[in-house]
């Protein structure tokens, strides 16, 4: 199966109208969309999606954050999509955000990032399953071919 990441347009950038933007950087990159939703999302729901940080001390700001309004979630797929995903959303801070990355071009500060973007294809493969267990949607683009060699 080819590689998938999980991307949040987080509550910042639904309300900053940057969805569209955010979806373009994606599309036109080449990769491939296979699940989009806009959804609220519970305090126990944003817990578990950010577990592994339960114990910094700027974790509760992050809950609070992420539960303040609607998200996008989203599955894109493509050759290293997820490495390529952190490369296109800049570095977690947008201070150190090189400019033309999506953190570089639209955030200033880290509690206020605009996007997430799994770190690694295991925990893309985890947050998938949790923000998609209906699964996601099987097709191929006719530019496949056109995108990727083979
Ligand atoms: P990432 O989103 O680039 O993968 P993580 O370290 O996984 O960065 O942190 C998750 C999110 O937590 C960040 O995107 C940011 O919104 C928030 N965050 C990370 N570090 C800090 C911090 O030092 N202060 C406030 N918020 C932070
Ligand atoms: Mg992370």
């Amino acid at each position: 199966m080819a590689e998938q990441t999980f991307i949040m347009i987080k509550p910042d950038g639904v309300q900053r109208g940057l969805v569209a933007e955010v979806i373009a950087r994606f599309e036109k990159k080449g990769f491939t969309l296979r699940g989009l939703k806009l959804q609220n999302v519970e305090q126990a729901f944003a817990e578990k999606h950010y577990e592994d940080l339960s114990s910094k001390p700027f974790f509760h700001g992050l809950v609070h954050y992420i539960i303040s309004g609607p998200v996008v979630a989203m599955v894109w797929e493509g050759k290293s999509v997820v490495t390529t995903g952190r490369t296109i959303i800049g570095a977690t801070n947008p201070a150190q955000s090189a400019p033309g990355t999506i953190r570089g071009d639209y955030a200033i500060d880290i509690g206020r990032n605009v996007i997430h973007g799994s770190d690694s294809v295991e925990s893309a493969q985890k947050e998938i399953a949790l923000w998609f267990p209906e699964g996601t949607v099987q097709w191929k683009s006719s530019l496949h071919p056109w995108i990727n060699e083979q």
